[in-house]
């Protein structure tokens, strides 16, 4: 038996700006699901396009577009099978973090809105912290790392862009950082290596994000 996304089931169902919204939405929910956390341009709306189908997040070549909260509801398949109607998953696409060239105000939003996120989302939504393979760890990713500490959120990490390291020397660099990042993050329980462009390892990821939910929905249920 496989279970996957179903991709066709990608729906969008809100933008949201507003925290009273978010908040609402979040505690009548109950949301079980994944959201997408990085810095601008890192590549989580061509990481969310690859898994959840071509068209669902808008991409770009400028940074710093996706200044809202995206919700979309979707569903798994079995064998090829659409679960439609059954179990419901919600996936998050958040703005994103460390863009020097919005303003003040616009940050400040920013961080009013990803805090009521982080405050509010429970306990079944996994955080994907996308980070750039050629250069992880930027300030604003250490930063983000020490503010996600303050919750207890399940991190997956995801290295994009692994198609721009040519050498194989590069690739076994970071493979050789994966046990400090897992002393130093206990919040992050796997670290991916991915390319959304090419499509490498976005199967592993997948495979990841659906053990997540099937365990998530199990617990659920038995309550
Ligand atoms: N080479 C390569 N380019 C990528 C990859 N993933 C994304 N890109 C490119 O990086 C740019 C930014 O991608 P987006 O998916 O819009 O990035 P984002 O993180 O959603 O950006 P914001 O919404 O601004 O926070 C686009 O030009 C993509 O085509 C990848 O795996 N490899
Ligand atoms: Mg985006």
């Amino acid at each position: 038996m496989t279970v996957n996304i179903h991709k066709a089931s990608t729906n969008f169902r809100y933008g949201i700006t507003d925290p009273n919204q978010l908040i609402e939405f979040l505690q009548t929910e109950k949301p079980i699901g994944i959201s997408f956390i990085g810095r601008s341009n890192v590549g989580k709306s061509s990481t969310i396009n690859r898994l959840f189908g071509k068209n669902t997040a808008q991409t770009s070549k400028t940074p710093g577009r996706t200044r809202q909260i995206n919700i979309f509801e979707f569903y798994l398949e079995i064998d090829g099978k659409p679960e439609s109607g059954e179990r419901k998953f919600w996936l998050f696409d958040l703005p994103g973090y460390g863009h020097a060239s919005v303003s003040r105000k616009m940050q400040d939003e920013w961080q009013t809105l990803m805090h009521d996120f982080f405050v509010h989302a429970g306990e079944n939504v996994l955080m994907l912290n996308l980070q750039d393979a050629r250069h992880p760890n930027q300030k604003s990713d250490l930063q983000f790392k020490d503010y996600l500490k303050n919750f207890d959120h399940e991190t997956f990490l995801v290295l994009n862009k692994l198609d721009k390291l040519k050498k194989q020397k590069e690739r076994a660099q970071l493979e050789k950082m994966k046990p400090q990042i897992f002393k130093e993050h206990k919040s992050v329980k796997q670290i991916y290596f991915i390319s959304a462009e090419s499509g490498q390892g976005t199967e592993n990821l997948e495979r990841g994000i659906v053990e997540y939910l099937l365990l998530k929905e199990q617990i659920d249920a038995n309550l």
